[in-house]
């Protein structure tokens, strides 16, 4: 059987070396990207502040403590969304196969790429040139034959890496590391393993699937797999993906404004998935299941591709109402879950709207209000201050006092 290639790239301390990059005289300092205010948190910290213990997901407060000497910078998602469309556009010069985690990580399957331009190796070594001459960033790439082990290789060669852990390899580079290191066992994982005695790669690798069965009852055989560096997931490429988000209620909802209110905090949290990812949507589906157990899809594709949340929520409740149009003759009707997807994903299209008009049209004005509603996210967590600021948003532009950036 021929064997993959897989790439795994990820930029190095992503938001901070943008930061490093734009202000030269912050290189070698130790910059920290996180949210002021008392319960911000760290999004990133710099190399050199990582050594004071600075972490991402690490209260704000909590960094500034460890590292008062830092330099402290407000995250701009915005931005740093632009600088990765122009960092996935190098991907699509080695393959069309690729998946994106997140605005600074991606898996690329070069497999039919070989033959184009040699070696995995050698594509990895274009991709780092690529991606440090278009942005002057620098990335990991890590190549194996799995998602798994591409991923690994990645973070163990980090920073500004290159590493091809070819099969052979995997075992002795595995077997020593910490079982947390393998891509998707988290903490509760971990701590299920440790209380069975298992703390190395190695050691999990050889426990008896009885013995794990046991801590990790259906994950058993899947942790065995991950630990014998064995994954088959393939590569899956953006068309095929979709972005959704779905609830299910405490108590089965029949009143129509608190639908459409649970809809349109969906749609938000989906649309700004979306535009994080620098993707637009053709498709939505709209997943509907009543009490107790049936469920319904609707489906319909937008009058454009967007990412908008004006336009998908206008699409999704035109779905909703036609539902609710069948569903009211019959006797209470209710909602027990609701979920909104939106699919056939493109790359948004990277040109701005001049920064001069003087005519701004409804759609950039819905895409400056829902820019500003990302910043927002980021720092509101709770859906009803989303909401609430979102309608501010949208009153605060277009009185044009309090422009975004
Ligand atoms: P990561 O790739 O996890 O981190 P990084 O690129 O800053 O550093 P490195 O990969 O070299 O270890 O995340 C990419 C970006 O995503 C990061 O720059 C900031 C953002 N991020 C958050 O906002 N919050 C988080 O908790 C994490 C993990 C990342
Ligand atoms: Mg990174």
């Amino acid at each position: 059987m021929r064997l993959r290639a897989i790439l795994h790239v990820d930029m190095d301390a992503f938001y901070a070396a943008i930061e490093q990059r734009d202000a030269p005289d912050l290189i070698g300092q130790p910059v920290i990207i996180a949210h002021s205010g008392k319960r911000g948190v760290v999004s990133t910290a710099s190399y050199e502040a990582r050594k004071f213990g600075v972490h991402s997901a690490q209260p704000t407060a909590m960094a500034r403590r460890l590292c008062p000497q830092g330099v402290y910078i407000e995250p701009r998602i915005s931005y740093y969304a632009k600088i990765s469309r122009e960092i996935f556009n190098v991907f699509a010069e080695q393959t069309p196969q690729i998946e994106g985690l997140s605005l600074d990580e991606a898996f690329l399957d070069v497999s039919a790429s070989l033959s184009l331009f040699g070696s995995a190796l050698n594509i990895g070594a274009r991709v780092k040139q690529g991606v440090l001459a278009r942005t002057g960033l620098n990335c990991s790439v890590g190549i194996a034959h799995n998602k798994l082990i591409a991923k690994m290789a990645s973070e163990l060669s980090k920073p500004n890496g290159l590493l091809h852990l070819l099969p052979e390899q995997i075992q002795s580079t595995l077997d020593p590391l910490p079982v947390q290191r393998l891509w998707t066992i988290g903490a509760t994982t971990q701590g299920k393993l440790n209380a069975l005695g298992i703390h190395t790669i190695g050691e999990l690798r050889v426990a008896s699937l009885a013995r794990l069965q046991k801590a990790l009852g259906n994950h058993a055989h899947s942790a065995l797999q991950l630990a014998q560096g064995l994954d088959e997931r393939p590569v899956q490429s953006r068309t095929e993906q979709s972005i959704g988000a779905e609830v299910t209620f405490a108590d089965d909802l029949t009143d129509p404004a608190e639908i459409r209110s649970a809809l349109m905090q969906l749609i938000e949290k989906v649309a700004a998935k979306l535009r994080t990812g620098g993707f637009v949507a053709e498709t939505i589906t709209l997943k509907l299941r009543k009490p107790p157990f049936e469920t319904h899809t609707r489906q319909r594709k937008l009058a454009s591709a967007s990412a908008q949340t004006n336009a998908l929520y206008h699409s999704a409740e035109a779905l909703l109402k036609d539902w609710w149009r069948q569903e009211m003759p019959r006797v209470n009707p209710a909602l027990r879950l609701l979920g909104i997807s939106a699919s056939d994903l493109r790359l948004a299209n990277s040109l701005e709207p001049s920064q001069h008009d003087l005519f701004v049209s409804a759609a950039e004005l819905n895409s400056k209000s829902d820019e500003l509603t990302d910043q927002i996210n980021a720092r509101f967590k709770s859906a009803t201050k989303q909401l609430l600021m979102r309608a501010r948003a949208v009153n605060i532009y277009r009185d044009g006092t309090n422009e975004p950036n």
